[in-house]
């Protein structure tokens, strides 16, 4: 499998809780290396625009509500595999469907406070990495 990179965020109900190091230890004890990353308040326009492939779902207003409720953690992966390996990590959308041992099983409180955002696929994660991480510089060693 190749080397890919992903975009992930820790959204704002898992930095309350005060769980990013323990998100971070699953990264890496999966093989994820995090190769950016910053801290940020999202403005509502950030919100929108980074998930403006679902502005015409019924969820759409509820999730950016939540997206800017509080700092969220964005990093970049880097690994084999790593977007199905972070989404695998991730669990179901819904928390209560999530495998046991999964970040949302473990750390997730309802279908919208669902402590992490992870690309499904390579196009996603291209276009996601670049709207956070447009020209930055990425470590990758
Ligand atoms: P994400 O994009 O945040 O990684 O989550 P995902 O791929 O697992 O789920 P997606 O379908 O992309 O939906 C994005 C976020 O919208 C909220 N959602 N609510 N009430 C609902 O039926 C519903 N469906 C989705 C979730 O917070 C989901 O993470
Ligand atoms: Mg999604």
């Amino acid at each position: 499998m190749a080397t890919e990179r992903t975009l992930s965020i820790i959204k704002p109900d898992a930095v309350a809780k005060n769980v990013i190091g323990q998100i971070y230890a699953r990264f890496e004890a999966a093989g994820l290396k995090v190769i950016a990353a910053r801290m940020q308040h999202l403005s509502q326009r950030e919100a929108e625009a980074f998930y403006a492939v679902h502005k015409e779902r019924p969820f759409f207003k509820d999730l950016v509500g939540f997206m800017v409720s509080g700092p969220v953690m964005i990093q970049v992966l880097e690994g084999e595999g790593a977007i199905a390996k972070n989404r695998e990590l991730m669990g179901a959308t819904d928390p209560k469907k999530a495998d046991k041992g999964t970040i949302r099983a473990d750390f997730a409180d309802s279908i919208d406070a669902n402590a992490v955002h992870g690309s499904d696929a390579p196009e996603t994660a291209a276009a996601e990495v670049a709207f956070f991480f447009p020209g930055l510089a990425i470590y990758s060693r």
